[in-house]
């Protein structure tokens, strides 16, 4: 497929830029780091995506991870159209929100309390707010190349879009949203350590991701999350987990489950909402219950536990816990990435490639990257070559070198066969 057969795309995009700034509604979509236009999207269906001009697509990006079930699962829909019947939003407790807490408190290992909001960024704003007015303390600790959503005092060496579009720290943000930020380098235990040993008493809260998915995926090292657990519980530090990538995504019980380290917050996103706006912030009782009408600690919302997002959650989440999906994806996952392994090498290029669960990046660096100044050594150029031969093959990677690709239940072996024979041709064309 080459792009004379995406002209509907390019001419509806040309309409959009008109109105939309850049066109898009969230930077991380637009092909800013792959030249062209993003696709307009028609419909998705199961692993596939279509575009408004008819061609099909085999998704890795999955709305960036909600879609571990593919596109309009049938327990989702249904659930989404009963609950739709009933009225689409009252301001007041419905039945759904309980359920879907009673669900993610029995799946996820700290959390005894959750509150629901709207988007992982107000669920990462949120818990820093109630991490800092649980302790009374300002300071918070961060790692460069982790996204936490466009919080101001978290938009610091941020990844994700702001590393794909070089500006890793946003104008707009007077200084004294982030002077209380100290950013660290992922996966380093020695300036963890010399940061608590000189701070410890000073710091609220460690935010981070437990697997990275914002500078491509990056793994913590052995030993990494364990420090870190250490190091918060002897300062009384709140150890926040976002774990919004990876959340019922890694495993049932997300990140903190699959590594066996429990966090005192956690924050959810994109699976939790099964592709519907859900965000969540939840953990110990003793904390959430800072929140307020419990507590002092305020943060609120019109539309937050909406009931057609919460009927899609609950769906999902059901479905997952009966279908417990995580072998099979996991095991479909390291095929294909076994396949794009060989395919790499077969090509000469430099590259390395990380995985977990059903999350993976193919890097065009030859170092494993296990931090931020790794990662932005990865060659974008040759990554936005191998990005548009993909494309052209039927393949919709995410169109950042910096952001993970997501397998789906529903793909099955033709499908890692197609992927893994069109990353062979195109490495080899780039090479
Ligand atoms: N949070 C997503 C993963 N980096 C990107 C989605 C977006 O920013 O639009």
């Amino acid at each position: 497929m080459s792009s004379s057969r995406r002209t509907q795309s390019e001419r509806q995009f040309e309409r959009a830029l008109k109105v939309i700034p850049g066109g898009v509604n969230s930077p991380a979509r637009a092909f800013g780091a792959v030249g062209g236009h993003p696709l307009i999207i028609d419909r998705g269906e199961g692993q596939y995506l279509y575009d408004i001009d008819g061609n099909r697509y085999i998704d890795f990006v999955g709305s960036w991870g909600p879609h571990i079930l593919g596109h309009r699962h049938p327990r989702v829909i249904s659930r989404i159209e009963e609950a739709l019947k009933k009225g689409t939003s009252f301001g007041a407790p419905t039945l759904l929100e309980t359920e879907l807490a009673e669900l993610v408190t029995e799946l996820v290992p700290c959390v005894e309390k959750v509150r629901m909001v709207n988007s992982g960024t107000e669920a990462a704003m949120s818990a820093i707010r109630l991490a800092r007015g649980f302790t009374g303390r300002d300071k918070i600790i961060k790692f460069a190349g982790c996204y936490h959503g466009h919080v101001d005092s978290l938009l610091v060496q941020a990844g994700s879009g702001a590393l794909t579009l070089g500006t890793p720290s946003s104008p707009g943000i007077p200084q004294g949203c982030t002077a209380d930020t100290l950013v660290l380098e992922y996966n380093d235990l020695d300036q963890l350590q010399e940061t608590f040993e000189q701070q410890g008493d000073q710091i609220a809260c460690l935010i981070l991701e437990p697997v990275v998915g914002n500078m491509g995926v990056v793994l913590p090292e052995p030993g990494f999350l364990e420090t870190i657990r250490e190091l918060c519980s002897q300062n009384g530090t709140v150890f926040i987990m976002d774990e919004v990538m990876t959340g019922f995504r890694v495993s049932m019980g997300g990140a903190q489950q699959r590594f066996g380290i429990t966090p005192d917050i956690c924050m959810l996103g994109k699976v939790i909402g099964g592709g519907m706006p859900v965000g969540a912030y939840g953990g110990k009782s003793e904390i959430m219950d800072t929140i307020s009408p419990v507590g002092t600690v305020y943060q609120a919302g019109t539309l937050s536990g909406n009931p057609i997002a919460m009927a899609s959650g609950i769906a999902t989440l059901e479905c997952l816990k009966e279908t417990n999906p995580y072998p099979q994806l996991e095991e479909k996952t390291q095929r294909l990435t076994e396949g794009l392994r060989t395919a790499a090498a077969k090509s000469g290029l430099p590259h390395t490639l990380s995985e977990c669960g059903s999350m993976f990046t193919l890097f065009f660096n030859p170092d494993k990257v296990t931090n931020y100044t790794i990662s932005a050594r990865n060659d974008t150029d040759l990554f936005a070559r191998y990005f548009q031969g993909m494309l052209d093959r039927g393949i919709y990677l995410p169109c950042s070198q910096f952001e993970a690709n997501f397998t789906s239940a529903m793909m099955n072996d033709d499908d890692i066969n197609q992927t893994i024979q069109a990353a062979g041709e195109v490495l080899q064309e780039i090479a």
